[in-house]
């Protein structure tokens, strides 16, 4: 019996699942992981192949065909999603474990997240049995109309290594819900937390062939998903330049797609605010998953009169951000997921002091621990024409701006590529409404940041993306609307 306090005395290996099974990898590949926060091999996963993944496909389109999930009830869909939500909390110390050693998170941040997945299931539910369609009384006499929603098919699922199973869960559950059936890709590095949820979801009577897993590389496995011509719909979660490919590659059979993409996202404290709790929520939102997440906060649009009064107290709050070994309940800042993103992440502070920022704190990697941090860092002095204030840094890097206008908080926050979210901190609630809708940004928080549960939608506005995720949306998007006429009583004949 693993303790979940220590290392793992051996390295984890995974074989891959497919048709309600575990399938032994035979003379495949391995990928092996090091843990980010310790630097000791973790996991073994396999290496799929293209062969793999076309087997995968064709057995959840038998799946999807044979009608033992697409047709069946919605409270038979709910109660399999409800005992998988009761299936991940039995299991959530060993999920939170091999999630915290394959990406780096703080266990504690990883808990919440494994809780926060079974609320999606347990919200699909509720969906699934309360989705429905419309009905049109108003065509006369002698036409009757109805929209319905079926599922659209087989799902392609890829998804990145920053939150590898909450973002499952802002997915699958849903597209369960739907009735689709699934064949999922994990980001190579983090692919354990996902083959252990296709086993719980079997155990939770989800009928074999509805949700497979082929783990792989991106540049095999996923380039021949996001090509393939069997799959319906392509659920991608990743960074822009893939997603372009994934768009490029749609046009094998016009698979609809749902991208969620990256953000550059804006952090607007007016001077009006609570100054301290600002400074609390965006030291939270630059250092949460150590800023390797898409809605991190790490654009800060501070106004000019409480600029330097609120620079102090953002330093002083990351002065005390908790750092420490991953496994440590008490831990705050992750783990950075290799060594070229730091090695990124770094050059990207470089960059900005190059082009005129100044070094408000920060800046360095933390050689206190084993494994890889980085210092949550603050630049100063910053346009947003730079390339701090423009590009996804992916890391707990964050480039402050100032203004004096609402008119100029509000262009600065949307002149960027990216349009994913936006975090609005003042006491004024005329300032905070105008400023949330004229932002451009799919998910928006006022006082606060990073928060919510399934009931509201998630997505992009502009280069983040499109589609929607979780919430009524999130089924919604995974369903065909169907229009039906029906024409009551005697036909008058055209031909007669
Ligand atoms: P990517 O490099 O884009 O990888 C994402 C996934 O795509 C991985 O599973 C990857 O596989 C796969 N992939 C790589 N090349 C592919 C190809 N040619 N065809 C198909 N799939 C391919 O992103 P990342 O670095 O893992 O994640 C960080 C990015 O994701 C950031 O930009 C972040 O903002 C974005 N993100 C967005 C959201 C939302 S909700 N908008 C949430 C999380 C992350 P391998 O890694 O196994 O090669």
């Amino acid at each position: 019996m693993q303790d979940f306090t220590k290392l793992p005395s051996t390295v984890r290996e995974f074989d891959f699942f497919v048709d309600g099974k575990w399938i032994d990898r035979g003379s495949r590949g391995q990928s092996e992981r090091l843990s980010p926060g310790h630097d000791v091999p973790v996991t073994r996963t396999v290496r799929c192949t293209k062969e793999d993944l076309d087997h995968a496909v064709a057995v959840a389109r038998r799946a999807f065909n044979a009608k033992t999930w697409s047709t069946v009830s919605g409270a038979e869909r709910a109660a399999v999603l409800l005992r998988a939500a009761t299936g991940i909390r039995d299991k959530l110390d060993e999920l939170a474990y091999w999630e915290t050693l394959e990406t780096g998170k703080a266990i504690s941040q990883c808990r919440g997240e494994i809780e926060a997945a079974a609320g999606h299931y347990e919200y699909a539910a509720g969906v699934a049995r309360t989705l429905s369609g419309e009905a049109f009384n108003n065509l006369g006499d002698k036409m009757f109309g109805l929209v319905t929603r079926q599922p659209i098919g087989v799902i392609g699922l890829i998804t990145p290594w920053n939150f590898p199973f909450i973002i499952l869960a802002e997915r699958i559950p849903y597209m369960l819900a739907a009735g689709c059936t699934i064949v999922a890709k994990p980001a190579e590095v983090t692919s354990a937390s996902t083959l252990m949820m296709a086993e719980i979801l079997t155990e939770s009577g989800l009928p074999d062939g509805v949700f497979n897993v082929v783990p792989g590389s991106g540049s095999e496995v996923g380039q021949a998903m996001i090509e393939h011509v069997d799959i319906d719909v392509l659920s991608f979660t990743g960074s822009i330049d893939v997603g372009r490919r994934v768009l490029l590659a749609s046009a094998s059979n016009f698979k609809k797609l749902s991208l969620e993409l990256g953000g550059k996202n804006p952090q607007i404290v007016y001077a009006d605010a609570n100054l301290e709790d600002a400074a609390d929520g965006v030291a939270f939102g630059l250092c949460f998953n150590a800023g390797q997440c898409c809605v991190s906060g790490s654009r800060l649009i501070v106004e000019k009169t409480v600029a330097r009064e609120f620079e102090k107290l953002l330093i002083e709050k990351l002065s005390r951000v908790r750092t420490g070994d991953v496994l440590d309940p008490e831990t705050q800042l992750g783990a950075i997921v290799t060594d070229e993103h730091q090695a990124k992440i770094l050059g990207y502070v470089q960059t900005g002091l190059n082009e005129g920022a100044v070094l408000s704190c920060g800046g360095k990697s933390l050689e206190a621990h084993a494994g890889r941090f980085v210092e949550p860092t603050l630049l100063t002095n910053v346009r947003n024409d730079m390339v701090v204030a423009r590009e996804e840094i992916f890391g707990p890097v964050l480039a402050m701006i100032e203004f004096e206008t609402i008119d100029e908080a509000i262009g600065i926050a949307n002149d960027n590529i990216f349009g994913l979210s936006a975090s609005i901190w003042t006491s004024d609630i005329d300032k905070a409404v105008e400023t949330m809708r004229r932002v451009q940004a799919g998910r928006t928080w006022v006082n606060t940041t990073i928060s919510g549960g399934p009931e509201l939608p998630i997505g992009g506005f502009k280069q983040s993306g499109n589609g929607r995720e979780t919430g009524v949306y999130g089924v919604e998007e995974y369903t065909e609307v169907k229009s039906i006429h029906i024409e009551l009583g005697k036909r008058n004949h055209w031909v007669s």
